[in-house]
């Protein structure tokens, strides 16, 4: 079942900018072709599907969101074994493979900077923050594939709340978590670790900007970003960032990741927008994962309703 995966799939563009960096980054020939001759192994010794989820909790989820889509949510079994999470490899097998070794308890997520209440949550403490809510929503990586995914979380504007920015405050910055023993990933140079990303303020308090702890109602697979990420959902996949153990809040624009690796590639925005093509490929379309024929990428991800937070602003320059 798993094996068929790459079928469906555009494997040129899916592959195309894990390799293109591959080829930029390395050296040589030698450790693109072990990342091929993984990949290639991959899909027969995943773990059997589900068995994230034997131990994973359920989650008490009490609202359901009226930002939820009513499309077709996409199966767990894609959503959990068709993932990107670089720090357990580039290709879209790895993650559901080697990030069961990550620990993910006990687990603290520092929040700092410029804050009026700085504090380091125990995750537990976190998840109690606010009601979880059950939020479905598209999600559109740059690469040219979609999902529709049932995320557990609250707005991430409840834990801004909390901390209280001070008036500098302009940008918050997340950090994701870094661990040498466990992430296979994290000793190639394709990104500079930890992974990070930003938002400006006014984002991270929009409502659909989402504080992530689960999907269909259980915790996070490890896979998926384990024990918390973000959820941006009018912004390209790349911008949500999972394993979350830093949120620093900042009067300047954070450096993030993929803008380090790849500045004339991916803007510090990265707003969903099928008007700008990325410089190597089109963003017109997309291919929902399980679905045959492409479909029409929309602006800012379908999600209009943040298209205020924008104006004035070219967003062929701001990318
Ligand atoms: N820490 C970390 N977060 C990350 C990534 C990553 O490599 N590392 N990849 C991003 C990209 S490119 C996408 S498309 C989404 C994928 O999320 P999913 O695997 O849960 O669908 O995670 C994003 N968050
Ligand atoms: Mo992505």
């Amino acid at each position: 079942m798993l094996i068929k995966k790459p079928g469906h799939i555009p494997s040129s563009e899916i592959t195309s900018r894990s390799v293109y960096l591959n080829r930029r980054k390395f050296l040589a020939g030698a450790a693109a072709a072990g990342a091929v001759a993984l990949a290639g192994r991959a899909a027969g010794d995943l773990f059997a599907p589900g068995i994230s989820y034997a131990d994973a909790a359920k989650l008490n989820v009490t609202v359901k969101s009226p930002f939820s889509t009513t499309e077709k949510e996409t199966s767990l079994e894609d959503i959990t074994h068709y993932n990107n999470f670089y720090e357990f490899g580039t290709d879209k097998y790895s993650p559901a493979k080697y990030a069961q070794a990550m620990r993910t308890r006990p687990w603290k997520v520092k929040v700092e900077g410029e804050v009026q209440k700085p504090r380091t949550f125990d995750i537990d403490d976190l998840l109690k923050l606010a009601p979880l809510e059950e939020r479905i929503y598209r999600h559109r990586c740059v690469e040219g594939w979609s999902i529709v995914v049932p995320w557990n979380g609250y707005p991430l504007s409840a834990l801004i709340n909390q901390v209280q920015p001070t008036s500098k405050a302009k940008y918050v910055m997340f950090e994701t978590a870094l661990d040498w023993s466990t992430m296979p990933g994290v000793r190639e140079p394709v990104l500079n670790w930890p992974y990070t990303e930003g938002l400006r303020l006014d984002e991270a308090m929009h409502p659909l900007a989402l504080l992530c702890f689960g999907l269909y109602g259980e915790e996070l697979p490890k896979q998926d970003g384990a024990p918390v990420r973000t959820v941006v959902p009018w912004k390209y996949g790349f911008k949500s960032c999972k394993s979350i153990v830093r949120i620093r809040f900042m009067e300047k624009q954070p450096p993030t990741a993929w803008n380090m690796a790849a500045p004339n590639e991916y803007g510090f925005y990265s707003n969903v927008n099928p008007n700008v093509d990325h410089p190597r490929w089109s963003q017109a379309t997309e291919r929902r994962l399980g679905e045959f024929l492409k479909r029409k990428t929309l602006m800012f991800n379908g999600y209009e309703q943040v298209a205020s937070l924008y104006n004035g602003m070219d967003l062929r320059k701001y990318y």
